[in-house]
């Protein structure tokens, strides 16, 4: 059996125009900093909207677009969330956590406390579909579901920073509970929850540093 195809859009650039393009991504890419302190000014739904099409786009498995946001401005749902997310982190930081894992979170200055949960305009829960369910009610197998869902992560956190957004992705362990307070089907699990919005006036962050490319690179 033949499948349709159709003519690639693809967009080709001057060699100096694509080293300026991928050098000023790069720069803008480098500045998005996990963001902990939000202000709570609201962000259009459009814009969020927009940004979870292009996380949409993201290659995955077999194109079974493994994956499900939900978008959560509702102020209640915000504070179940949140109310959730400190119990669990309570106890990681209480004793869950081994003391090495403490240790290397140390700089970073996080604790069990999660206002922003609350303080952010927007919350993305991004579930993983496990599976798929086809128009006669078979189950479809779906492949490579984290690398998928990883992927269209990635395109989301560099769109809504792209947009003008601070973001944080926060994973709170385990996060059964964001598939029961957000009434999602059996085969999806929730795998990251980013939070989304302006940072505070005030906001600051840790001083760490990316490794080198010679650290992360090698050229064969
Ligand atoms: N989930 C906890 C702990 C935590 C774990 C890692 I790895 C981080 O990079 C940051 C935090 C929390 O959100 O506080």
């Amino acid at each position: 059996m033949s499948h349709p195809t159709l003519p690639l859009d693809f967009q080709r650039y001057p060699a100096e125009q694509m080293r300026t393009r991928a050098a000023a991504f790069y720069d803008d890419l480098r500045r998005r900093r996990t963001v902990r302190d939000f202000s709570s000014e609201p962000v259009p739904r459009e814009l969020m909207l927009d940004c979870v099409r292009a996380a949409g786009t993201a290659p995955n498995g077999a194109n079974m677009q493994p994956w499900h946001f939900v978008l959560v401005e509702d102020a209640l749902l915000k504070r179940r969330i949140r109310l959730a997310a400190e119990e669990e982190e309570r106890a990681f930081y209480e004793g869950r956590a081994s003391d090495e894992w403490l240790a290397a979170l140390a700089p970073l200055g996080t604790d069990a406390h999660k206002p922003f949960l609350e303080t952010a305009p927007w919350l993305i829960a991004v579930f993983q579909q496990n599976w798929g369910t086809r128009p006669d009610g078979s189950k479809q197998r779906h492949y490579y579901v984290k690398e998928s869902v990883g992927i269209a992560c990635g395109f989301l956190l560099a769109a809504l920073h792209h947009a003008g957004l601070a973001t944080l992705t926060h994973t709170p362990s385990p996060m059964g509970f964001l598939r029961e307070i957000l009434e999602r089907p059996v085969n999806e699990r929730a795998l990251m929850l980013i939070v989304a919005g302006y940072p505070s006036e005030e906001a600051r962050v840790p001083v760490i540093t990316k490794k080198p490319l010679a650290d992360i690179c090698t050229i064969l």
